[in-house]
């Protein structure tokens, strides 16, 4: 069985109460939900979520042990971690960076992402639907590699 991570950054425990107009209703178990139903077989999905950098770092650090991919929602450490950037640059299976908002749309300060600088593939603006992309995607590329 292989893992993929699923990692969520801060304010994202609050998914489906917070800001609704901009990050909807539904909740990071949806998100879970949404994950396992798009895996292909003997893949298995971990979404974790914090409010502290450091606890991301040590799971990205973890994934390199334990995981063949990583969808990554940094929420706003997206645009301050230099960081998460540099754990991930250690990690070296694909990374999938997801947004469930337009950020291109919103303020200036949500346009530049220091993790697109390591990302294979960035999504945002499709809702929760980019995690399922993003899923998707990781087993497609591990799978092509076996
Ligand atoms: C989530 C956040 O919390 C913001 O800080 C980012 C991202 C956008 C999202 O769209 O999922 O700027």
């Amino acid at each position: 069985m292989k893992s993929i991570y699923v990692l969520n950054g801060p304010n994202l425990n609050l998914l489906g109460k917070r800001q609704p107009e901009i990050y909807g209703h539904e909740t990071l178990e949806d998100v879970e939900r949404l994950c396992e139903g798009v895996a292909t077989d003997g893949f298995e999905i971990r979404v974790l979520q914090s409010n502290h950098e450091g606890q991301i770092i040590d799971w990205i650090h973890e994934a390199r042990e334990n995981a063949c991919g990583i969808v990554i929602n940094p929420a706003a450490f997206t645009h301050t971690s230099v960081a998460i950037l540099d754990a991930l640059n250690t990690f070296d299976g694909p990374v999938i960076e997801v947004h469930i908002s337009q950020v291109h749309k919103r303020e200036s300060f949500r346009h530049h992402s220091y993790v697109s600088h390591r990302a294979d593939g960035v999504i945002a603006g499709l809702g929760l639907e980019g995690y399922a992309a993003g899923v998707r995607r990781i087993c497609q590329l591990v799978d092509a590699h076996r």
